[in-house]
């Protein structure tokens, strides 16, 4: 018999999941019974667990074996019947939904911080997702949260760790553990979905590819895929071994945190395509040989093009995009006639939509794209979508992307962040400037007006559920939108991003820097809100 204890605790007031999880830095998670707490309070808010399965793993991060066990022993504590659990405590965030949806799981509980920095001193972080595989809702991380403020126990199994690095089933008490490979599954779906001849015969007519996995979770799946299944020279799989610190960098897939990729991209003897993917595999960068394609572009060129790949042979039926993501999707389902939706940051918020079969493509300007065949943005698979595109138009990245502006213009596009701010600082922005809005019409920013602002709420048009607050978007007459928001994903100080967009139709144009393009809205968005004299910072600390 495996000896089932009860812990007294009491509550820690911070455990409010954010955008994506509870993200603390490492320190934090540390504090005895702190860990332990939010994975009890997710246990004691979801109903019906007892004998249900569970689906475990991680980005391979700092602690994530650590917590590994804990979960596991609290599982079996809790009364779980099944846990499958990644070989090493490894899933990509998209392959852990993959697992629960193809397993009838429960749900699963995903260890990671994303693209934040892993280490002793650097972010862990802890997400739940529930059985249709996605991010939980709102309603579900709220009572998670309630539950952390009253929480005064949790149950732990006292058994020995559990070997997480052979195949195979083991025991603790009446729960049964599959420790499974992480890879295989996700990558046969991705076969499934993608004509894995086409690209394997683009690849051998010489088309260069290359993929960076910034030490993160995606080597594995990179190897299986990229280099075992359609032939890509192992060379050009970039730092594919997974490290706990991510080899001491950002596995944040930007042209800041990946410019060694964009430089090589950049160069004369670049190769065709580059790509690369963040921390928990979820994240996609998209470079072609001289031109970097922005995830707004990308969702809207994805969507023109998605039909070229045997998974959305019959078209797709909507796309979603995140609120502050360009509208140049919203052109192409215009042009498609299909249903277009804006959702607030964060793929939570998709979930409903893929359900209820409304959209087949979602995306965010952060770099996450995705379909109905998880619930969750899927690196791995914008990449091969992208190539599968490409091995059936037989162009260049340049020419797709240059050709689609052609037709429906091009959306310049901008985010300027300003990290680790202090709180009070960012509140005063954004207070400043949300006590402003209403008398903000008709206003005039160095030549622009400003014709609406407003701040953004969501109605879920599938189950009426409400989400305000998420973010302050100011639109000018001809097109151009400013949004502010606070970033809900960071682990010290705030982070204030301002996202910047004008769509420009004339082609004669559309060479130019979109930084300069953008210049008089990046003013606008100055005068507005005085960040500069504000938090002193003369400049944004990220521009993507
Ligand atoms: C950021 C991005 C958001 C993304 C979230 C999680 O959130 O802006 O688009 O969904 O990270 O992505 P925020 O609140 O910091 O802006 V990941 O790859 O961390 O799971
Ligand atoms: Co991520």
């Amino acid at each position: 018999m495996t000896a089932i204890e009860t812990i007294s605790i009491r509550p820690f007031e911070d455990q409010k999941p954010g955008t994506s999880g509870l993200r603390k830095k490492v320190p934090v998670f540390r504090q005895p019974g702190y860990t332990e707490a939010f994975i009890q309070a997710i246990f004691d808010s979801i109903e019906g667990h007892r004998g249900q399965t569970l689906v475990l793993g991680g980005d391979g991060r700092f602690y994530n074996r650590t917590v590994i066990q804990t979960v596991l022993r609290m599982a079996a504590a809790n009364g779980f019947g099944r846990v499958l659990v990644g070989r090493g405590g490894i899933l990509s965030t998209p392959a852990a939904s993959h697992l629960i949806r193809k397993h009838a799981a429960l749900g699963g509980i995903i260890l990671s911080a994303s693209h934040n920095p892993g280490g002793p001193n650097e972010d862990f972080g802890i997400k739940y997702n529930i059985g249709n595989g996605g991010p939980a809702p709102d309603n579900v991380t709220s009572a998670i949260y309630a539950r952390t403020q009253t929480i005064e126990r949790y149950l732990i199994a006292g058994s020995p760790d559990v070997d997480i690095d052979q195949l195979g089933t083991q025991q603790i008490g009446d729960m049964q553990i599959d420790v499974i490979d992480p890879v295989a599954d996700y990558a046969d779906l991705m076969q499934d979905l993608f004509d894995f001849d086409a690209i394997r015969a683009l690849i051998a007519t010489g088309f260069q590819i290359t993929f960076d996995a910034m030490h993160a979770v995606t080597g594995p799946y990179a190897k299986e895929i990229f280099v075992r299944r359609l032939g890509v020279d192992a060379d050009l799989i970039r730092n594919a071994e997974p490290s706990e610190t991510f080899g001491g960098h950002h596995p944040d897939p930007n042209l800041v945190h990946a410019a060694e990729l964009y430089q090589r991209m950049m160069s004369d003897d670049a190769p065709d395509f580059g790509a690369a993917s963040d921390g928990d595999g979820d994240r996609n960068l998209i470079i072609g040989k001289g031109i970097f394609v922005t995830p707004s572009d990308s969702l809207a060129i994805l969507a023109a093009n998605a039909h070229l790949a045997p998974a959305y042979r019959a078209g797709i039926v909507g796309i979603a995009r995140s609120m502050p993501t360009s509208q140049a999707a919203d052109r192409v389902a215009e042009a498609l006639g299909i249903e277009m939706h804006e959702t607030p940051t964060g793929w939570k918020y998709f979930g409903n939509l893929l359900d209820a079969g409304r959209v087949t493509l979602c995306g965010e300007e952060s770099a996450g794209t995705g379909s109905d065949h998880v619930r969750e943005k899927d690196g791995l698979w914008a990449v091969l979508l992208w190539l599968n595109i490409l091995a059936v138009r037989r162009q260049s990245v340049h020419d797709i992307v240059t050709e689609h502006w052609a037709r429906f213009g091009r959306t310049f596009y901008t985010r300027h962040d300003y990290e680790n701010l202090d709180a009070a600082a960012a509140a005063q922005i954004m207070d400043g400037l949300g006590n402003r809005l209403d008398s903000l019409a008709g206003q005039t920013l160095g030549g622009l007006t400003i014709q609406q602002a407003d701040s953004f709420t969501y109605r879920d048009p599938v189950d009426g559920s409400v989400a305000e607050n998420q973010g302050l978007r100011i639109f000018f007459a001809g097109g151009g939108r400013i949004v502010f928001r606070l970033s809900g994903t960071g682990t010290s100080g705030a982070t204030l991003r301002v996202y910047l967009e004008r769509h420009e139709a004339d082609p004669a144009n559309h060479d130019r820097d979109p930084q300069e393009a953008l210049a008089p809205l990046i003013e606008a968005a100055e005068s507005l809100t005085g960040i500069a004299t504000i938090t002193g910072r003369t400049a944004p600390d990220v521009v993507t």
